[in-house]
């Protein structure tokens, strides 16, 4: 078995510097969410969400037309772009300081225009959910600083192996990943561990089964995300934003029990998990 150090939510808040009297957005960041194809608008509002609530300085979405009405009705916070093809958003790429992609972003040829266009930017990326399934399909060199977010399925995908064997040794799992593909790697799961190459793997504290449920993964997209573009550090954003995820639903757990915990709940709960100073 690997070495490994537990991270918890007190680690994590000590990690997170207060915000200074006179600070303006533009020290926080612009995360540019990338995602929502057919039928799945729904995981690119999480992650919007998220990473507003994780306190990015500005978010940015690009989607499906078809999605745009409605991610702007519920988080007029975010500016919200159409998207046919990568043309469009081509500035835009290029001046966010971390682009999240997959969330709901779909398998077919506009998902892959999509994250081909992003990878040539060779911005930071945090890669989660149809995008890993893409680059596992066709695994190409990422960016410096990006960041990979599977569950244990995902990381089957871009191993090679059945997700039990994932399972059976998730601590080599992750660090495989993570030197692979050159990234830091987020295993998620009960026990998220966060590898990177040259850096003990963390193992976040906290977590319940009450977030096995639709769309907490997209959620954990953004808040890594905005902790990325708040961060010069992209390892110690990943496992600091896994950390706050957990809490996030642990606090929600608390509250409500683990039957029923949405996504949007523990979003809700975010800020109530970074440091509160007066
Ligand atoms: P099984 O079912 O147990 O055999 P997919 P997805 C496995 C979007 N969403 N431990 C699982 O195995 C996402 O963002 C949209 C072990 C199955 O084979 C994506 O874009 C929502 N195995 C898209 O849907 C809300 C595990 O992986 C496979 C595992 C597809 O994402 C929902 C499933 O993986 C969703 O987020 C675990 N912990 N977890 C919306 N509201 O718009 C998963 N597996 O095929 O990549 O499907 O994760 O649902
Ligand atoms: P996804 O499968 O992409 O929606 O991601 C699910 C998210 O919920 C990940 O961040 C997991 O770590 C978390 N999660 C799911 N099930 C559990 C569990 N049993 N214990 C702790 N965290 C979990
Ligand atoms: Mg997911």
């Amino acid at each position: 078995m690997r070495p490994f150090d537990l991270a918890t939510l007190a680690d994590a808040q000590a990690r997170i510097p207060q915000r200074p009297r006179d600070a303006h957005k533009g020290l926080f960041g612009h995360v540019l969410c990338i995602g929502g194809g057919r039928g799945m608008g729904g995981a690119l509002a999480l992650c919007v969400e998220a990473a507003l609530r994780a306190g990015a300085g500005r978010v940015s979405a690009a989607t499906r037309a078809e999605h745009v009405a409605v991610l702007l009705a519920r988080r007029p916070e975010c500016m919200v772009h159409a998207v046919e093809s990568p043309s469009d958003i081509a500035e835009l790429m290029a001046s966010a300081d971390v682009i999240a992609i997959g969330p709901g972003l779909g398998r077919d040829v506009w998902a892959k225009s999509l994250l081909d266009a992003a990878l040539a930017t060779r911005r930071p990326l945090v890669i989660d959910a149809d995008a890993l399934t893409l680059i596992a399909a066709d695994p190409r060199p990422l960016p410096a600083g990006s960041v990979i977010t599977p569950h244990p399925g995902e990381a089957a995908r871009l191993l090679g192996i059945p997700t039990d064997e994932v399972q059976a040794n998730r601590e080599d799992a992750a660090q495989t990943l993570a030197d692979r593909y050159h990234c830091i790697a987020v295993l998620k799961g009960h026990g998220t561990l966060v590898a990177a190459t040259g850096e003990r793997t963390r193992m976040v504290d906290g977590g319940n089964p009450g977030m096995a449920s639709a769309g907490m993964g997209d959620a954990l997209t953004g808040i890594v995300s905005a902790l990325c573009a708040q961060h010069q550090d992209a390892f110690e954003a990943a496992w600091i934003g896994a950390v706050l995820h957990a809490a996030a639903g642990d606090a929600v757990c608390a509250m409500q029990g683990e039957y029923g915990l949405l996504a949007s709940d523990l979003i809700a709960a975010l800020p109530s998990v970074f440091p509160q100073r007066m």
